[in-house]
């Protein structure tokens, strides 16, 4: 390891991004793309998978990033694989790991190894619909606004303290395929603004609810 590495002074306030995904990681590239662009004191240092047939894997390659694969199919119960996923996560001595996209449940255990440093995007306006299928779910109950949230992980699926939600319309003929991608183009704006805010050292958690320290809005609508 090179010596600016081991000494926490040299580091400077570089922080070091994991993200993980499951499938075509647009989210991930978003993060990427903003990231070099906007010059934020932050690197992603690797992306991985849980499928080696992810998608998103091939960008991050061309991109020079790190990549791994830990798959959940190879491993003997949910314990293990979050054993083995965290094993993986560790050695690029993340300062934030970014769920985008990634489809599987993590324990407790996990969970509380990366508290206040583990950010998810759901495909849904929080605490409606947690879990699978919120899109199909949004429209079979009629909502006419849906929309995205940007929010830290906790043992509790999709509950954690919310740091940022876009909203668009629900329009008339929308069918599951154009609800979601209304909402992801929304994604790819409010996640970023969420990673960057973190790195920026520019967000606290207070009782459980997620303040931006300059009064930035943490709405997109
Ligand atoms: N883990 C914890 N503890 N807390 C959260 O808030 C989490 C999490 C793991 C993933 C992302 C998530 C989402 O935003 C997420 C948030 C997968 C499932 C799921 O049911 C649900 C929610 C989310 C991700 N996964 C199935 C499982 O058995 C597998 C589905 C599949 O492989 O396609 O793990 O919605
Ligand atoms: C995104 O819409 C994300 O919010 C959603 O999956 C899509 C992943 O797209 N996440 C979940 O449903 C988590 N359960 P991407 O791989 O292109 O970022």
């Amino acid at each position: 390891m090179p010596a600016a590495r081991r000494l926490g002074t040299l580091r400077g306030p570089m922080k070091r991004i994991v993200i993980l995904i499951s499938g075509r990681g647009s989210n991930m590239q978003a993060i990427v793309q903003r990231c070099a662009e906007q010059s934020w004191p932050a690197r992603v240092v690797a992306v991985i998978a849980n499928r080696p047939e992810a998608e998103g894997l091939a960008f991050a390659r061309e991109r020079g990033i790190a990549t791994a694969v830990v798959d959940h199919r190879a491993q003997a119960s949910r314990e293990a694989f979050d054993a083995a996923l965290a094993g993986a996560i560790d050695g690029f001595t993340p300062d934030l790991v970014v769920l985008a996209g990634f489809m599987r449940i993590l324990g407790a255990a996990f969970v509380q190894r990366y508290a206040g440093r583990l950010l998810n995007i759901h495909p849904s306006l929080l605490p409606a619909f947690p879990g699978l299928h919120t899109h199909r779910r949004a429209l079979a109950a009629g909502c006419k606004l849906v929309g995205a949230t940007v929010h830290f992980v906790t043992a509790e699926l999709d509950h954690g303290p919310i740091v940022m939600q876009s909203a668009v319309p629900v329009l008339p003929g929308d069918d599951e395929g154009a609800l979601a991608e209304r909402v992801l183009a929304t994604e790819h704006v409010i996640y970023p603004q969420a990673v960057r805010w973190f790195v920026q050292d520019r967000l606290v958690i207070e009782s459980g609810l997620v303040r931006q320290l300059d009064g930035a809005s943490q709405v997109l609508m």
